[in-house]
């Protein structure tokens, strides 16, 4: 963490002197904790099921669906490919917010430009490498300035349990957005709940409105 580009404090705060580094914009915020969160100095780990072990020799990155040109990378590809770097701060709906990350990667802007997005499509699917698993999310929220497709944290490489070779990072919604251990993303015209998404937490997971449940959208007095 010596990147002369932002100040280690409390919190760790960007310094926007120049471009290289993409700035989250929620890392400007005056109070940098969203409401009903906590800051957390280490990294829990979180997930469905177990932790899968894929290895970068086996990793491969299928993008699909409403797309111009369908794409498969493998890890050689992957590392070919123009990369970013992004700062931004990180909100778990378990109530955990990590400040000060600088995630590496490949930008979704680089990703779609390459696979060229059709103009139906309407969202994006991320599966892991966890059987099964998937998270939905609206295209512009994807092509979010501070989106990428990571494999690197605070300059070393993901961890397994955090997940590894390639997670995605979608730094203004709840972690459950950023999908580890990624295998494909499906654009699609039609919405897809997820594997939260249909167990009870809210379509959209945005931390400053506390879209945390999809009951939270119920007006009081209507709920259960
Ligand atoms: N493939 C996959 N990605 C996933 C999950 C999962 O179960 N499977 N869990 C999500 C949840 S609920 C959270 S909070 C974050 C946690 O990321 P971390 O373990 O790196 O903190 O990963 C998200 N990405
Ligand atoms: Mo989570």
């Amino acid at each position: 963490m010596d990147d002369p580009k932002y100040q280690i404090g409390e919190p760790p705060n960007p310094i926007s002197s120049d471009d290289e580094i993409i700035i989250s914009s929620d890392t400007l915020r005056s109070e940098r904790i969203p409401p009903g969160q906590s800051r957390t100095r280490k990294w829990p780990v979180l997930q469905a099921g177990s932790i899968p072990q894929v290895e970068k020799s086996e990793w491969s990155l299928e993008v699909k669906g409403l797309v111009d040109q369908p794409m498969i990378w493998n890890w050689k590809q992957f590392q070919e490919l123009p990369r970013v770097k992004v700062f931004s701060d990180f909100h778990c709906v378990t109530q955990w917010s990590r400040l000060g990350n600088i995630w590496e990667g490949v930008s979704t802007k680089t990703i779609a430009e390459l696979v060229g997005i059709q103009p139906e499509a309407k969202f994006v699917i991320a599966e892991g490498y966890d059987r099964g698993w998937t998270t939905n999310l609206p295209v512009d929220r994807f092509l979010a300035e501070d989106a990428l497709l990571c494999d690197l944290h605070d300059g070393e490489p993901l961890t397994a349990d955090h997940g590894a070779p390639v997670r995605l990072i979608v730094p203004l919604l709840y972690a459950w957005k950023s999908a580890k251990w990624l295998k494909s993303l499906e654009f699609v015209a039609e919405d897809q709940p997820g594997y939260w998404e249909q167990g009870g937490y809210h379509n959209e997971g945005d931390p400053w409105r506390e879209q945390r449940f999809a009951s939270d959208d119920i007006p009081p007095g209507f709920g259960i």
